[in-house]
């Protein structure tokens, strides 16, 4: 039996980084398996864990084959994306564009477009609107609540409600 751990199925792996391989194999009559990885059907590496440098933009298909000493197979096979980032600033191009930001220039990963405290690859991480300083409307700006480790989707509602309460 084999099975890939890392990536999952459909994982999106953003272009520049290395993606890491983690497998497991097990055979019932407790031999020895060898095994071995293949990415878009060339080998890549026989190590349960293994790092590849980083790919293409764009779908591969990722193979982990085990092989027992009596030549039994069990292999599994499973697609991620590459999602493009030219500039390797860890934010996508695609997201780039769409923020207005340079999918050319690296340095703007390290701006703070809306003054948040957040810088704009922060936002990227987050899934937030790099453009929103506070994108759940509930007056605390989303640095201080990823700092604080409140949600910044989910407005905090003792801060809305309290005032009125008081009154
Ligand atoms: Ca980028
Ligand atoms: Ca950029
Ligand atoms: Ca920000
Ligand atoms: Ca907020």
């Amino acid at each position: 039996m084999v099975s890939i751990l890392v990536p999952v199925s459909e994982q999106k792996i953003l272009q520049c980084s290395a993606t890491h391989l983690s497998g497991i194999v097990y055979d019932p009559e407790g031999l020895e398996v060898n095994t071995i990885w293949q990415l878009d059907g060339e080998a890549i590496g026989t190590q349960l864990e293994s790092d590849i440098p980083a790919l293409q933009p764009g779908m591969h298909e990722l193979k982990f084959i085990g092989i027992d000493m009596e030549s039994h197979q069990a292999e599994t096979t499973l697609n991620f994306e590459v999602l493009a980032d030219v500039d390797c600033d860890k934010m996508g191009d695609i997201w780039e564009q769409m923020q207005d930001f340079s999918s050319a220039n690296p340095l703007d990963a390290l701006e703070d477009a809306d003054d948040d405290g957040l810088s704009n690859r922060d936002e990227y991480w987050w899934k937030l609107d790099p453009h929103n300083p506070d994108c759940d409307g509930d007056g605390i700006p989303d640095g201080e609540e990823v700092n604080q480790g409140t949600d910044p989707f989910v407005p905090n509602l003792e801060l809305i409600f309290l005032p009125l309460i008081m009154r």
